[in-house]
């Protein structure tokens, strides 16, 4: 199946020679492939089969112990110009990165395979879609690929023979962290990475091509590309309104994609539908309104904490056809991770192969976390229950709300509404959240992170913040722009809000305001939901809660100021004027408030 394309093939031709494998298979995307692919990686034991009256066609695999996150240290954007990869993002030089990763590829795939993965981001043939072409040596990484893009013939069948395509070249090397790139090259339409089997690392579909080069390439070609969930909300009525979310990593956003309505609310007629769980691209349709779609065709969720409470639709979603990654595996072949379904295991093996028991504590004292808590599971996104049946709808979902949110103790209410799309592009570049201990860093301390892009925005943010300014024109019928916080908690450090199911009552608060609805209380940040704007009905919540929730206090926002002017800054000119208009209008509203 060596396509006809000679760009594509000279490009091949060429990354063999840098890399020397023994062998190059193209990927034809075909069910006697995967069965094929699946037998070799059993028989190396990159995966270990599951029991399969319990997990159908389902694998686990190990990563090595020190590749189990996104190193977002060993992340470049490679421009020519150090200004237009900006202050928030790693630079080195075209010139540099090539020759840097190119000597860690150089004979890397010596007695290995290459694998040609030809792989589309959207649904094949649509005038929406990205097509890339991976190498890579790792096995896992090419089932992985199958499940979370669409892959193979079909799709070189909708290259042609010149079709543009973006080059991803990835080789697992000796999996050293000191010799471990990962490089965006977007002014070549090419990714390199190197030295790590990692998902976020490895899968350059994913962060790499649908985020970081995307978000360059819609700059130039007029839409978005964002990190961002989006959800269906279906009324009594049957009418469904769609609305994309962007959290930062480990916020929920698989939750809130896969959201199950709470009893009252299901009552009232409500189902929720799922578009995509972590990344949207978003055009201007003929009608004025914004469009999304999601460039994906699987899920890449985080384990620990996904349970029948708290995620059913995911636990349903897992059952066959799935890759689990850095879980506990039990002797009988099944899988467990810590808040997960069912007692864990009595005899079992940690995410480091090593025998684990339940309760099991370290020299210290400490429990011994039987799963990474950065764990995860890969299925395909067509086996989850609340699917919408117009995910693969080539021009996308029509979107009513955008809603941007972070992980924040005290400050930012339950919800508010931005006063008009300027304003809401201020809101959605000042979102900030504090770290949990999934993450490298102190816990708690507080990360700016623009529109949850910090760590995947393929260019200079303060242009990204002049592109989202400049889109607001080009809609006759924007969506409204919101902020939620799910992780308010009160003086004794407990979560104020349920979460989870419960959030479609602030959903459904949002979707009634964006239809000239819902009852809101005017406040310096932007509108609240008024004393009973929200449904509330079933839930008891201790007296006074929903105050707290929605509290705006002045001193608290005053000091927030002071932190958004100190990451602003670091842009200097470059900087968009509205910005900094937008940051003087709050402060000029939070003067002129008259105290509560
Ligand atoms: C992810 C992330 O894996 O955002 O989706 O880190
Ligand atoms: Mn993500």
């Amino acid at each position: 199946m060596i396509p006809n394309h000679p760009k594509l093939k000279a490009w091949v031709d060429e990354m063999a020679r840098l890399c020397q494998p023994e062998q190059v298979v193209w990927i034809d995307g075909s069910r006697s492939e995967k069965e094929r692919l699946e037998a070799r990686a059993l028989a190396s034991g990159e995966l270990i089969k599951l029991n399969p009256q319990l997990y159908p066609d389902s694998f686990y695999h190990r990563t090595d112990p020190n590749d189990v996150a996104r190193t977002e240290h060993l992340t470049y954007i490679c421009t020519q110009k150090k200004e237009d990869a900006g202050p928030t993002n790693n630079w080195m030089s075209p010139e540099e990165g090539y020759r840097r990763a190119g000597e860690i590829f150089r004979g890397s795939m010596k007695g290995r395979t290459m694998y040609v993965i030809p792989f589309s981001m959207g649904v094949v043939g649509s005038p929406f879609s990205k097509i890339g072409v991976q190498l890579t040596d790792s096995l896992y990484v090419a089932l992985n690929m199958r499940i979370m893009t669409r892959v193979g013939s079909r799709v070189l069948d909708s290259l042609g023979q010149d079709g543009e395509f973006t080059k991803c070249l990835h080789g697992k090397a000796d999996l050293d962290v000191n010799k471990r790139l990962i490089l965006h090259f977007p002014q070549d339409n090419t990714i390199w990475s190197v030295g790590s089997g990692y998902g976020g690392n490895a899968l350059l579909g994913k962060k790499c091509l649908s985020l970081r080069i995307a978000s360059w390439l819609a700059r130039q070609e007029g839409w978005f590309a964002e990190h961002m969930l989006i959800v269906g909300i279906e009324d009594k009525s049957g009418r469904t309104e769609y609305v994309c979310a962007a959290f930062p990593s480990a916020c929920g956003k698989t939750n809130l994609a896969m959201l199950i309505p709470p009893d009252s609310l299901k009552a009232k007629g409500y189902k929720v539908w799922t578009v995509g769980d972590d990344i949207a691209w978003l055009r201007v349709g003929k009608d004025g309104r914004l469009w999304a779609m999601n460039p994906e065709a699987g899920f890449f969720g985080v384990a620990p904490g996904t349970n029948s409470k708290s995620n059913p639709n995911a636990m349903a979603t897992v059952r066959k056809n799935t890759i689990f990654t850095n879980v506990v595996l039990s002797e009988d072949g099944r899988v467990w991770w810590e808040e997960g379904d069912g007692p864990a295991p009595e005899k079992a093996f940690d995410w480091r192969g090593r025998p684990w028991r339940p309760g099991m504590k370290d020299e210290k004292g400490q429990p011994v976390a039987g799963a990474h808590p950065n764990s995860r599971f890969t299925a395909p996104a067509s086996q989850c229950p609340s699917i919408s049946q117009h995910w693969e709808d080539p021009q996308g979902v029509p979107i009513s709300a955008i809603i941007f949110g972070g992980r924040r103790e005290r400050l930012a209410p339950l919800i508010y509404e931005s006063f008009d799309w300027k304003h809401g592009v201020y809101v959605g570049a000042t979102v900030a959240s504090e770290r949990t201990a999934a993450q490298v860093g102190k816990v708690g301390e507080l990360r700016r992170d623009p529109m949850a892009m910090l760590p995947f925005c393929g260019y200079n943010m303060a242009d990204y913040f002049s592109h989202w300014l400049s889109m607001g024109s080009r809609m006759a019928k924007a969506p409204k722009i919101f902020h939620v916080n799910w992780f308010r908690k009160d003086e004794k450090g407990k979560f104020l809000w349920p979460g989870f199911g419960d959030n479609l009552r602030v959903l459904e608060w949002a979707l009634a305001r964006c239809r000239g609805e819902g009852k809101a209380r005017k406040t310096p940040i932007g509108y609240v939901p008024a004393a009973d704007g929200l449904d509330l009905s079933g839930l008891a919540l201790p007296a006074g809660a929903m105050d707290k929730l929605l509290d705006v206090r002045r001193e608290e926002w005053e000091a927030e100021l002071e932190t958004q002017a100190r990451f602003f800054e670091i842009f200097g000119s470059r900087l968009s004027p509205e910005i900094w208009a937008q940051h003087q209008g709050l402060k000029d509203r939070l003067n002129t408030a008259v105290p509560a």
